[in-house]
């Protein structure tokens, strides 16, 4: 099935980087057609994403919350309206971002979230074989690159940690969340620079943010691209101590200040969960006066996006969508994603195809100047749409494999949207069968009024996760 996917991909591409080049022509970023060119003009990129922040949980997108320095990159880019996650729980919904490929087919089955604490999942995480954007764009393409802020995609050999997949200065944390004061899991150290554990305090949102403002002003005066993946702990939930029951613990960690810009949220940890946001648009904000006032602005896409839905038990809100992180429903699923590029993407423009974080890593290709006939995706160049090329986007298939562990013959979760069809297996409620296009918030079962349709959609997700599964198993070493 490999082949299968590597045939769309090369065919795709192909049409596509034509595209992008004849587009930035037509733009004005090129003043002639070669390739030197394109390389000389490649943008920087700044991916902002967030964790456990719901569709509810952006001002953008109707949240009570105010986050406007979220908002105003909508505001001067394009706000995507089915912008969809590869996974609704961190660990697989970041390999999927950062390798461009569906989370099945990793060979360790990353379909749920790594746990710190647990001994097994120190042997597990991204291989040194699974290659990442960042990898790719640095050696491909020339770019510095940098991450700050979380990984969650291996805490336990150095092989697993992200200066060893791709990015050139990493600080930041490993595991799922933090002490949001004392960079720790509950007393475990998790605070790096590059591969050094080291100890810091401060509030986290505020390190990650004055990190990147840092990364930014050295950045300012260099000839070379960069792409800075900006991973903010926030809004989760911090992982502090109990000296009680000596033992990690999940707590909210709002500072005092910021709860007092939320007062009027009545709920306790709404607020809360709302204190911890307003931080962290504060230091989105941060980056975007950066860039203006190191004139990087003009040449660099900036997109901010979560890594899927969020949990209500801890704050946050997907309303009205169904659903929340850790489901397949599409509050578990589609998630706030807008992107600015001055100049190039126009003002105020509203995406409601369905795209999703898949199509990141070939649209940074594109936009790199690096061909991706290497590689095997599961997304599409968004750069013509992105530049308002008048592109058709193909109808095309979105495929979800949650909690599957092929060893213990777990339950899995399990959806797939074709057109507006989706097709959704709960663990515990069954099948379901939405028309999102009359029915956006899946509230009609329609499983039993179109049976073919369910079976067809089924048979499309199983034949799916078989190829997935024998893809990963194939190119495990
Ligand atoms: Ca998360």
């Amino acid at each position: 099935m490999d082949s299968l996917y590597q045939e769309r991909s090369d065919a795709s591409m192909k049409t596509l980087s034509l595209s992008l080049l004849s587009h930035l022509v037509c733009v004005g970023i090129l003043s002639a057609t070669s390739a030197a060119d394109l390389k000389v003009n490649r943008p920087n990129i700044v991916l902002i994403f967030s964790d456990d922040q719901g569709w509810n949980d952006v001002g953008a997108y109707g949240s009570e919350i105010p986050t406007p320095n979220i908002d105003r990159l909508a505001k001067e880019g394009i706000k995507f309206t089915h912008f969809y996650s590869a996974s609704s729980i961190c660990t697989p919904s970041r390999f999927g971002l950062l390798t461009g490929r569906n989370p099945s087919r990793s060979h360790d089955r990353l379909l749920g979230a790594l746990m710190f604490m647990a001994e097994e999942d120190k042997v597990r995480g991204i291989h040194s074989d699974e290659t990442t954007i960042a990898t790719v764009l640095r050696d491909q393409a020339g770019y510095d690159t940098a991450l700050i802020g979380k990984w969650h995609l291996g805490h336990g050999a150095p092989s697993f940690l992200p200066v060893n997949h791709g990015f050139d200065l990493f600080r930041g944390h490993t595991g799922g969340c933090i002490d949001y004061f004392t960079m720790t899991y509950g007393k475990i150290p998790d605070w790096y620079h590059g591969l050094d554990l080291v100890s810091e305090n401060g509030y986290a949102t505020e390190l990650i943010a004055d990190e990147a403002t840092h990364y930014l002003e050295s950045r300012a005066k260099s000839e070379k691209p960069f792409f800075l993946y900006l991973a903010y702990n926030a809004p989760h939930f911090g992982k502090g101590y109990s000296p009680k029951d000596d033992a990690p613990v999940n707590i909210m960690q709002a500072q005092a200040a910021d709860l007092k810009r939320v007062a009027s949220i009545e709920d306790k940890v709404r607020r809360e969960f709302a204190a911890m946001t307003v931080n962290l648009d504060d230091g989105v904000g941060q980056v975007l006066e950066t860039l203006d006032q190191t004139g990087l602005a003009d040449n660099t896409l900036v997109i901010f996006l979560t890594d899927h839905g969020g949990d209500p038990v801890y704050g946050g809100s997907n309303l009205p969508l169904r659903g929340t992180k850790a489901t397949l429903f599409e509050g578990g699923l589609r998630v706030p994603c807008v992107m600015r590029w001055p100049g190039q993407i126009q003002p105020g423009t509203v995406i409601d195809q369905p795209v999703g974080s898949l199509d990141l890593f070939p649209t940074f290709c594109s936009l790199g100047g690096v061909e991706t006939d290497d590689h095997v995706l599961d997304g599409i160049d968004l750069s013509p749409w992105l530049l308002h090329e008048s592109a058709e986007m193909k109808e095309r298939e979105f495929f979800w494999e949650l909690g599957a562990h092929a060893e213990l013959d777990r339950q899995t979760w399990a959806a797939l949207r074709s057109g507006s069809w989706k097709y959704l297996r709960s663990p515990t409620e069954g099948e379901f069968l939405f028309d999102l296009a009359a029915d956006p918030n899946e509230e009609q079962n329609l499983a039993e009024v179109h049976p073919e349709r369910l079976a067809e959609l089924r048979q499309h997700w199983e034949t799916r996760a078989e190829a997935y599964r024998s893809a990963s198993s194939s190119l495990a070493p």
